[in-house]
């Protein structure tokens, strides 16, 4: 069924790095406002707008403690509200992130739960006695520790799958969820278009929180699990329920996110006939390039070396062309059963995509294209996150000081107890970091890349004199400018949206190349994911009479035969076919 969501392209602000407009050096809301015309000027729908409640930034507003407040850094709420008007005057949608798997321990909720074991609050949280002397089982959170946090006031432990500073709401508690769904009532009152939600798979544990049984893979004595954690049952009749009540009386859109999701389980979130979600993020294209540490000092030193031929042989072709393909037909078949899929590399949480899947020196313009390619032709709706459009970059920083994200100071931690030496410790995880994706917007080639007149919460990428907007408005050949023609594109062409997806000359190594077909319409995209030339092979079984270039990434026009494309490195094309 046809829906705006489906036809809408989401552009991530992460706040913090976007505009600052009061020269504190913290991004904010009417630093928003202040640039909706470029957005406009993009061509963007919606924006998914990362946490701005208030909120004491152990993890940059993950951690929230007013859900119905904004944070002083960023604003008041009637600074959001003629944000809001902005943003719908120029036909702009907003959708607000959702947090509530845990909130902030500076949450009055948590100040009142950690009190006594009979405070009314007290089961808003996971309380659990230890067991013999330790955490009551041996769960690791996403942050590198344990889950566990020991409170001695009421000497028990509280359960946190991310840091200890964001506390697990307790779902079972009815009185919990309804507060929650007072809330999210209460934001689409306001006039909100929808909602991202954080990790909404973990929000229901698993009863009787179980040991993990994956022991020994880690010389911590803990264990990460997110099988685990995650898609436990009650999740969907906590969706459900929240569908059904509030979503639903209103015309909105939601996406999940969705950690550990393969297609079947996805479908159950954004099945239309089950009511809960309409897409989720899945992380299986875009896999945590995380590690976990083996016990030993030889192994950690075997398993560095392993790192280092395996970062070898991915640097020569980033993308797995062969295992992509089939992730993406496996995907595909959660729209042919009645749902519908995101399609992103990048976003707050993943190194900058022309870094990690292609390259960010010699084919960096044609690269960015190439992947933007991929993400607005691929099924589903594609998301953008800032400066994507700009084809930035990771960053280079020299130490451990140009860091913010507590994600970052923690897994360097457990390095060095695991026994790297700092150094190593640093280089290993730096290609990881999610500081990467999240220095400031590239504006323009002045101080501080015309993100702020203050000092920057965190420093520029050096590059910003090359890469950042105000030049690439200027060349018609940019980034910024072939996402304004995908952009575009997508809005005049249905194909585009709802074109089925058939991949053809699937056994190719270095190309991923598909038809898609809608009303008639007929496209053929040829995508080159390697940094050396390639052919992609058409079969006698595909047959057409003229095929008409609509977009190339080098600009080139091609006429193709009918056996087979030629691609340079990194090209990708798009074909209208007769
Ligand atoms: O991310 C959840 C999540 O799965 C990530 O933690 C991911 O595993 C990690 O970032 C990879 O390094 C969401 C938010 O997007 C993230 O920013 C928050 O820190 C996290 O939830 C907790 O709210
Ligand atoms: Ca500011």
């Amino acid at each position: 069924m046809e829906k705006w969501w489906k036809e809408a392209v989401i552009y991530q602000i992460y706040p913090r790095s976007f505009y600052d407009s009061n020269g504190d050096g913290i991004g904010d809301i009417n630093g928003i406002t202040a640039k909706l015309d470029y957005l406009k000027y993009l061509g963007i729908d919606v924006i998914w707008l990362s946490p701005v409640y208030k909120s004491p930034n152990d993890d940059n507003g993950y951690d929230i403690s007013n859900y119905q407040e904004i944070m002083d850094d960023f604003g008041t709420l009637s600074d959001w509200q003629r944000m809001l008007d902005e943003m719908h005057k120029r036909g702009i949608k907003l959708i607000m992130d959702l947090v509530i798997n845990h909130t902030s321990d500076e949450h009055p909720w948590f100040i009142e739960s950690r009190l006594s074991k009979d405070n009314p609050k007290r089961n808003y949280y996971i309380w659990r006695d230890g067991k013999n002397g330790k955490e009551p089982n041996n769960w690791q959170a996403f942050f590198s520790e344990p889950a566990w946090e020991y409170d001695s006031k009421t000497d028990q432990y509280y359960l946190h799958l991310f840091s200890k500073k964001q506390p697990d709401l307790n779902w079972e508690n009815p009185e919990l969820k309804q507060e929650i769904f007072s809330m999210v009532k209460w934001w689409l009152d306001m006039g909100i278009d929808g909602f991202r939600m954080d990790v909404i798979n973990l929000i229901a544990k698993p009863k009787s929180l179980p040991d993990s049984e994956l022991l020994g893979k880690d010389f911590s004595g803990y264990v990460f699990d997110s099988n685990l954690y995650a898609n436990n049952e009650a999740s969907h009749e906590y969706l459900h329920e929240m569908n059904e009540s509030i979503l639903n009386k209103y015309n909105i859109m939601t996406v999940g996110e969705t950690p550990s999701v393969t297609p079947e389980i996805a479908l159950k979130y954004v099945d239309e006939k089950r009511a809960e979600l309409d897409m989720v993020f899945s992380f299986e294209h875009v896999p945590p390039d995380d590690f976990i540490l083996p016990p030993g000092k030889l192994n950690v030193y075997i398993f560095l070396f392993i790192m280092k031929i395996k970062k070898i042989v991915k640097g020569k072709n980033r993308i797995d062309a062969v295992r992509f393909k089939s992730i993406m037909k496996k995907w595909y078949t959660v729209i042919e059963h009645g749902g519908w899929n995101s399609q992103y590399f990048s976003n707050h949480d993943q190194p900058r995509q022309v870094s990690r899947f292609a390259d960010d020196k010699k084919y960096r313009e044609r690269s960015a294209k190439m992947l933007a390619t991929l993400i607005h032709t691929l099924p589903g709706t594609p998301y953008v996150y800032q400066g994507e459009e700009l084809g930035m970059t990771n960053v280079d920083f020299k130490s451990m000081d140009d860091y913010r994200d507590v994600a970052f100071f923690n897994s360097y931690k457990k390095h060095i107890k695991g026994g790297i030496p700092k150094r190593t410790a640093f280089r290993l995880i730096q290609p990881t970091a999610r500081d990467n994706a999240r220095t400031p917007m590239q504006w323009n080639a002045e101080q501080n890349a015309g993100f702020t007149n203050g000092k920057p919460w965190i420093n520029v990428n050096p590059n910003y004199k090359n890469i950042n907007a105000e030049a690439q408005k200027e060349d018609e050949k940019s980034v910024l400018n072939y996402y304004r023609k995908l952009i575009e594109l997508r809005k005049n062409n249905k194909v585009m949206v709802y074109g089925n997806f058939r991949l053809i000359d699937k056994a190719n190594k270095k190309t991923i190349a598909y038809i898609k077909e809608y009303n008639g319409d007929k496209w053929l995209i040829a995508i080159n994911l390697a940094n050396k030339p390639a052919k992609v092979k058409i079969k006698d079984d595909f047959i057409f009479k003229k095929a008409e270039t609509i977009l190339s990434n080098t600009g080139i026009i091609k006429n193709i035969t009918k056996k087979s494309i030629n691609l340079m490195p990194y090209e990708s094309i798009v074909f209208k076919i007769f």
